[in-house]
């Protein structure tokens, strides 16, 4: 018996493999007999270019029906697969390669070239390929003439499945290690408690190289073996055509801020839904609102991270409150602990923990960080700052940690300071997020320059663009003299904030 999280989704495969599974609007659809042929088709490809069982795999593609075979295809050859956001650009590039070491990496072909210096770059011998459809060395091409069954490498509940980079308050990038086992049981645990059933279509609209995309939407339709509907990028109007369709919608808030500057948001555009989810950054209790009011719909709210999935639900059946992401999961153990690490009771304000089977292994080559970042007890300090009330709904608060959630990205404002902090005449910078209409929050910088340094804010902004992933890059920026301290030296954050609401206020109008 092999716990290969790919046998778990097989055997939850319809019987009928011409039933679909992915149907891409105005392209092709792909059905359950194709999916497991194309990915064993890639699974030997990937062999053969020398991935072994347990070796990364590092893609940074265009969403696609391929990318999710791609997926499949690493599972089933016991590969770890490594998503990168399609944003990021060389500099960020070249650490995940160097600390990932992945046996191969698959690129969108205009960034060939690029990556496979990258590779150079970071001392690593990939193979490096394409997922493009024609040009010698795609991966597609490297499949086509390969054998459509594949043996399913037997692994673990506790060898790794992937690996989800994000930054830290360390401005350095960690990799959390998932297993088949964390991602088998919180699908598991998703796909029961969101009521899936055999004739449920998802509507899919995020990227596929983070957690929401990738595992809570993919892994529900791969468990539920039925169809979704998968636009390559959300666009508001494509997707309220499409909702007449589907019954299933995840997204993050912007998604439904969107959807209600739409006159075509209307009760009878969501007649075939049965269910709205929202995730990944704060549901504002005026678009809960308001989207209730436009379709009729309560949007569920649910609360999670890449270090484990999702943690809490509100619940399908019963209330969904706004400003709270419901109850822990059913095999989700969730407590708010105090200063001193004490466990505080219901109503008390304190950091958020959490211990189950889809917390995450650790920090990938990273011992030390890992073991700061849980209890003695074994629970995962999540950096967020929440309570729970009197009937167990958990609410977040604020974060712990210095960290920006624009459009349900996480920017974590050290990673952008070190870059604005690297370029000529800047002496020292603070970036902090600040409400934004539509992301709920992007990023101001806040620039000191070197005396007689010709810096300008917009020189600031595009020295950062093609550097950075471009969501991560400050919306605006402003150059000062200095930064105000505390006692301690640590700059005031919540002084700039204030500083700055009025101007950042009135240039969004
Ligand atoms: C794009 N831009 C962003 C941005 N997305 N800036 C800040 N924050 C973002 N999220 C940049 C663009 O590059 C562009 O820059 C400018 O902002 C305007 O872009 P746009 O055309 O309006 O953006 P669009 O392409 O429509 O993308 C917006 C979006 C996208 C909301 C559709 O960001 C998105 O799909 N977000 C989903 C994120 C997600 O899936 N998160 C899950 C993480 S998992 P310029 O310079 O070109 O003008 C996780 C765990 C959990 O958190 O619990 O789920």
């Amino acid at each position: 018996m092999t716990d290969n999280l790919f046998e778990l989704f097989r055997s939850r495969f319809p019987a009928d493999r011409s039933r679909t599974f992915i149907e891409v609007p105005g392209g092709r659809a792909v059905s359950y007999g194709d999916l497991e042929a194309m990915s064993a088709r890639y699974a030997h490809a990937l062999a053969a270019a020398g991935v072994r069982p347990g070796d990364r795999v590092a893609v940074q593609v265009d969403k696609s029906a391929e990318a999710v075979v791609l997926y499949l295809a690493c599972l089933r050859a016991g590969a770890v697969l490594l998503p990168l956001n399609t944003a990021y650009q060389a500099g960020e590039l070249e650490y995940f390669l160097s600390d990932a070491s992945p046996a191969a990496v698959v690129c969108q072909p205009h960034r060939l070239a690029e990556l496979e210096g990258l590779a150079v770059a970071a001392g690593i011998t990939a193979c490096v390929m394409t997922l493009g459809a024609t040009g010698d060395g795609t991966l597609p091409e490297r499949a086509g003439g390969l054998a459509e069954t594949f043996t399913t490498a037997p692994r673990g509940g506790d060898d790794m499945a992937a690996i989800l980079y994000s930054s830290g308050t360390t401005g350095r990038p960690k990799g959390a290690m998932m297993s088949h086992a964390n991602l088998g049981s919180n699908a598991l645990t998703l796909h029961a408690l969101w009521g899936f059933a055999p004739d449920d279509v998802l509507l899919h609209c995020l990227p596929i190289f983070h957690t929401h995309g990738l595992f809570v939407a993919i892994n529900c339709v791969l468990l539920n073996g039925s169809a979704m509907i998968f636009c390559p990028k959300f666009d508001a109007e494509q997707a309220i055509g499409l909702l007449k369709r589907a019954t299933v919608f995840m997204g993050v808030p912007t998604f439904y801020t969107r959807f209600l500057t739409s006159p075509n948001l209307t009760p009878e555009a969501c007649s075939h839904m049965r269910l709205f989810i929202s995730g990944s950054a704060p549901l504002l209790e005026e678009t809960f609102n308001a989207f209730r009011e436009k379709t009729g719909f309560t949007i569920l709210e649910r609360y999670g991270m890449t270090e484990g999935g999702m943690f809490t639900s509100n619940p399908l059946v019963g209330d969904r409150r706004a400003g709270t992401v419901g109850f822990p999961l059913p095999d989700v153990q969730l407590r708010i602990t105090g200063e001193e690490g004490q466990v505080l009771p219901r109503g008390e304000v304190g950091i958020i923990e959490v211990k189950g089977p889809n917390i995450f292994k650790g920090y990938w080559n990273m011992p030390e960080k890992t073991k700061a970042e849980f209890t003695g007890d074994g629970f995962f300090k999540s950096g967020d700052v929440g309570v729970i009330d009197e009937r167990g709904y958990v609410s977040i608060v604020g974060r712990a940690k210095d960290l920006i959630i624009s459009g349900g990205y996480n920017v974590y404002p050290k990673e952008v300071e070190d870059f604005i902090d690297r370029l000529a005449g800047v002496v020292e910078s603070a970036v902090i997020g600040m409400p934004h209409p539509d992301f709920g929050e992007a990023g101001l910088a806040v620039v000191v320059a070197e005396k007689g340094a010709a810096l300008t804010a917009e020189g600031v902004i595009d020295a950062l663009k093609g550097r950075l992933a471009n969501y991560k890059v400050p919306k605006q920026a402003v150059v000062v003299a200095e930064l105000p301290r505390n006692a301690m030296g640590k700059v005031q954050k919540n002084v700039l904030r204030d500083s700055y609401a009025e101007m950042w206020k009135a240039s969004l109008q």
